[in-house]
């Protein structure tokens, strides 16, 4: 089986692109080692400068423990580090809109 890939928008809140950069420049390593055990890689964050759109896109492999990450801890220590740069949840998870895959050439 081959890896799906997934995009989503989040929600940047204004004046914060150049911090919302350096804390990714500087991604904790037990962040990172989460997100590939839940066998996400080739994980992109572009920004849309006019509106802040974030737009990601990864690739997760099948069988991997996707759904368990955002029960992780360290995954909510960044989501609580990250609240007040994003819109987020009442759980500070950011808020996420999917997108929807229309073409794909390789
Ligand atoms: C983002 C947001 C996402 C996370 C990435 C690494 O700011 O918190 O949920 O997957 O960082």
């Amino acid at each position: 089986m081959s890896d799906e890939t997934l995009a989503f928008k989040m929600q940047l809140k204004p004046g914060v692109v150049a911090e919302y950069k350096r804390r990714h420049d500087e991604l904790w390593p037990d962040l990172a080692a989460a997100l590939r055990e839940a066998g996400i890689h080739d994980y992109w964050i572009f920004l849309d400068e006019d509106t802040l759109s974030l737009f990601a896109v990864l690739k997760r492999k099948p069988g991997a423990a996707f759904d368990a990450l955002p029960r992780q801890p360290v995954m909510r220590r960044w989501w609580d580090y990250m609240a007040d740069l994003m819109e987020v949840e009442p759980d500070n998870k950011p808020r996420q809109w999917p997108l929807t895959p229309l073409f794909h050439f390789n």
